[in-house]
Parts: C-alpha cells; sequence; structure tokens
C-alpha cells in the first residue's frame, strides 16, 4: 500500500534567513531537521526556503547554495528510496535561476529538475549539487550528459557518488568537457543525508538504526515483557517518522510473538499537517524479522496488512517455511552464528537483494544486544521517560559478556531534544564506527 502525504511545513525560517543547525546537535545541518526548530521531518515541498537576491554581493559563498540544496535534497526524505536524497540549486551572476530535488526513483534526477528550470540560463551558471551528478544510464539518463549540454560553467559538489557506476568518473567527464568542478563543499551535511544510501555503496549493508524506549532508570520493559507504552504520545509519533524515512523495519521473533506489532508507517499517528495539493508518496517499509527457529505465528498481525514481511531464519524446516509463506512472508535461509542467524549475512541480503538503505529496528534486548556486539548498529535514538520501572524490569541491551567497567561500550552522543515530556538521544556506538 502507499499512503500519499505530504510532509509538513515545518520552516520557521523567514525570507533571507540562513539555514542553521540545532542549539543541541554536535553534527552540524541534521538530515532530520532543516531548520532550528528541530523535526524529524522532512520539509514540505512548497515551504519557502529563503532566498538570495537580498543578500547576494559578488562572489558569494559556495557554502550558502549549498546549504540551499542540501535543504531541497531533504524535501526527498520520505520517498527517494532506493536512491539517494538530493538536491541542486543553478546559480548566474548572483541569481538562481534553477533548483530542483530528486523526489523518487525512476523520476529526473536533481540536476534534470533545475536545468529545467533554468533553460538557457543554465549556460555559463554554477551548479551546486549535492551528490557527483551521474554518469550512467540507470532508470534516467546521465546527468553528466544534461550539464555539458546545457554548458554550464562550473559543478560544485559536496560529496563523490561511491555507486561503482559513478564513483568520480562523473566529475572527470565534467573535467573532461571543460568545466570547472570543486569538491566538498559542506560533505559532512551531505554524508548526513544520505547514511543508508551511502553505507549500501561502500560497505554492502545498510544503515543501522536502533529505537529503544527507556525510563529514567534504564528499563525497557517489565519482568513479563510488558512494556507498552513507556513513553508519550508525542515520541510514539516521532518514531513514525523516523520509520517512514527508513527503507525496513526490522525486529525478532520474540517481540511479534510478545507484542503482535505491525511495523508500520501510520499516516495518521505522524506529526504533520496532511496538505491536499503536491503529495509524496510513503511507501510502507519492508518488514524484516529475525526468527532463528521459524517461531514467528502464522496469523501474526503484520502479514495480513499492506507490503512485504521478510523472515530471515536458520531452521531448515520446509513445513515451517511452507506454512509461513503461504501466511504471505518471504523466507530466506541463512547460516546460522553461534546457534542463531548470522546477523552479518543478513545485513548483507538486505543491501544487495532488497536495495535497503536505512533500516530502523525496534526489537527487544536479545536482537538489539546481538546486533551491537555484531558491530551492526549505526545509531542508537532512545527515548527517556520520565518514570522508574524498578529493579525487575528490563535493561536495553542483553551484553552478557561484560563484566568489568573497562568492557564497557562508549557511545557518541550527537544530540539530545524533547519529544513531549520524554527526552530523545541520538548517539553513535564508537566501536562500530
Ligand atoms: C544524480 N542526481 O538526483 C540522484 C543521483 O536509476 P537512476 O537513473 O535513478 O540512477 C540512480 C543512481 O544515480 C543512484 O544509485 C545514484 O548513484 C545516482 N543518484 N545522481 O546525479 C540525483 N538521485
Ligand atoms: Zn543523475
Amino acid at each position: 500500500m502507499t499512503d500519499a502525504i505530504i510532509p509538513p511545513a515545518s520552516s520557521s525560517l523567514s525570507e533571507g534567513e540562513i539555514p542553521h543547525s540545532k542549539p543541541l546537535s554536535k553534527e552540524g545541518i541534521s538530515p532530520t531537521s532543516s531548520n532550528g526548530e528541530i523535526s524529524p521531518t522532512p520539509p514540505s515541498s512548497n515551504e519557502k526556503i529563503p532566498t538570495l537576491s537580498k543578500l547576494v554581493m559578488g562572489g558569494f559563498n559556495d557554502q550558502y547554495y549549498m546549504a540551499r540544496a542540501l535543504r531541497l535534497a531533504e524535501r526527498g526524505l520520505w520517498s527517494t528510496d532506493p536512491n539517494p536524497r538530493v538536491g541542486c540549486v543553478l546559480v548566474r551572476d548572483g541569481e538562481i535561476v534553477g533548483e530542483g530535488w530528486h523526489q523518487a526513483a525512476g523520476e529526473p534526477h536533481a540536476e534534470i529538475h533545475a536545468l529545467q528550470m533554468a533553460k538557457e540560463k543554465a549556460a555559463g551558471a554554477t551548479c551546486y549539487v549535492t551528490l557527483e551528478p551521474c554518469c550512467h544510464y540507470g532508470r534516467t539518463p546521465p546527468c553528466t550528459d544534461a550539464l555539458i549540454k546545457a554548458a554550464v560553467g562550473r559543478v560544485v559538489v559536496a560529496i563523490t557518488d561511491p555507486n561503482p557506476l559513478v564513483s568520480s568518473k562523473g566529475i572527470e567527464q565534467l573535467l573532461k568537457a571543460g568545466i570547472t568542478v570543486d569538491t566538498g563543499v559542506l560533505s559532512h551535511e551531505a554524508e548526513q543525508l544520505n547514511p543508508g544510501f551511502l553505507m549500501r555503496m561502500r560497505e554492502n549493508r545498510p544503515y543501522i538504526r536502533c529505537k529503544l524506549a527507556m525510563s529514567l532508570d534504564g528499563r525497557t520493559a517489565m519482568a513479563s515483557g510488558e512494556s507498552q507504552w513507556i513513553t508519550s504520545t508525542e515520541a510514539r509519533s516521532d518514531v513514525q517518522c523516523l520509520r517512514a524515512r527508513s527503507s525496513a523495519i526490522m525486529t525478532g521473533a520474540g517481540t511479534v510473538l510478545a507484542d503482535d506489532p505491525r511495523l508500520s508507517v501510520r499516516v495518521d499517528e505522524l506529526p504533520c499537517q496532511l496538505q491536499p495539493d503536491k503529495q509524496v508518496t510513503i511507501k510502507q517499509p519492508l518488514r524484516v524479522i529475525i526468527d532463528t527457529h521459524l517461531s514467528m505465528p502464522v496469523d501474526a498481525r503484520m502479514l495480513s496488512l499492506p507490503g512485504q514481511t521478510v523472515i530471515f531464519t536458520a531452521s531448515n524446516s520446509e513445513t515451517l517455511k511452507s506454512m509461513l509463506e503461504k501466511a504471505g512472508a518471504h523466507v530466506i535461509s541463512v547460516p546460522s552464528r553461534d546457534q542463531a542467524v548470522d546477523l552479518q549475512a543478513v545485513c548483507q541480503r538486505l543491501a544487495e537483494e532488497y536495495e535497503v538503505n536505512e533500516v530502523h529496528m525496534e526489537t527487544g534486548a536479545t536482537l538489539s544486544g546481538a546486533m551491537l556486539r555484531a558491530g551492526l548498529i549505526d545509531e542508537v535514538v532512545i527515548y527517556m521517560a520520565p518514570i522508574l520501572m524498578g529493579n525487575k524490569a528490563r535493561g536495553l541491551f542483553n551484553l552478557p559478556d561484560i563484566e568489568r567497567l573497562n568492557q564497557h561500550i562508549p557511545l557518541d552522543i550527537v544530540e539530545i531534544r524533547a519529544v513531549g515530556n520524554d527526552w530523545r538521544i541520538t548517539a553513535h556506538p564508537i566501536n562500530t564506527r
């Protein structure tokens, strides 16, 4: 199923105001926020991005135009999968003559939208683009050809495209055509916008974000497994935005048995205003279940919902496999490691067979602990509720090998923000980076 929705109009910027990073963020412009208001949602496609006409005086800063291109790219946060989010701005004589962003795979790339807007004014213009222009025939023709044909004078690139079909060859073609190329402008911000696409191209696995909800005393479920609900409705609504930007939602069979989750994006729970005009389509992320022994119930609620469910198992039981396939799931056997599903193999297959860029993990301490120990968690997003759950309740990650303090797993906290009555902490485990 696809739900047609429009991301919220989240901007509070006034004309001419420069987008800035969040006060509590260590990472500059975040892919999940385009202004100081901190929103994990992309800006609306009809949001007014500040124009530069009032500010441009002579040779204006490349970073400013690249920041604008990044903001345009953010508009594809929920829709470009499996392609990257890319934005482009064309500037001639201090005037923006064209701009655009990539909206969906199969549709024109950012540069093409900008060139179409600029028409003949593209000649001699500087093209600011958040990813190296492509030079191959994919679902669409090469952007390098279009830029050369339009006779742009200079191309400024934030980061090179690690796609082996491009991988600096786009830049080489532009240089060969006599176009000046500069790279590395706001590269850190451009990296943050596409963690999944870049990870898939560079390491052949998705970027994995693990969402957790905990009490102030670090507990995530009662001893019985009861965990609904620790956090506020605002926090749960925020989670819907994280789900919406992800290619897949992953959990373990234990969570399916305990909670019977839907693992879907619910448009009505997103913290945004639906708008009737220009619409962005949200695809339901792939549902991924890690189920070593195929204990997933055939009547699990998610199997009757729109969208695809894939179960990774180490079981050889053809009977269980065919029952689950009859119920609508796709079952994939992978090798086992330490008597459980080989999680590295799962990640590789998600990248290779399903083109999964970002995985959103919502699961219990066993799978989250195993993923962390395997070095497969790139980001943890913890919602911390102002409650105490007591010492019988369960911890966040099952990490039985840690006995001494010096065996701890260090994390780098990059953002803390309030969501309703809860706090959202975003961190990167240092050992996986
Ligand atoms: C660009 N500008 O806006 C995007 C690029 O199948 P296609 O033709 O859409 O090509 C997809 C590949 O193109 C994708 O894997 C990535 O390498 C690049 N994406 N390139 O010049 C864009 N979205
Ligand atoms: Zn392209």
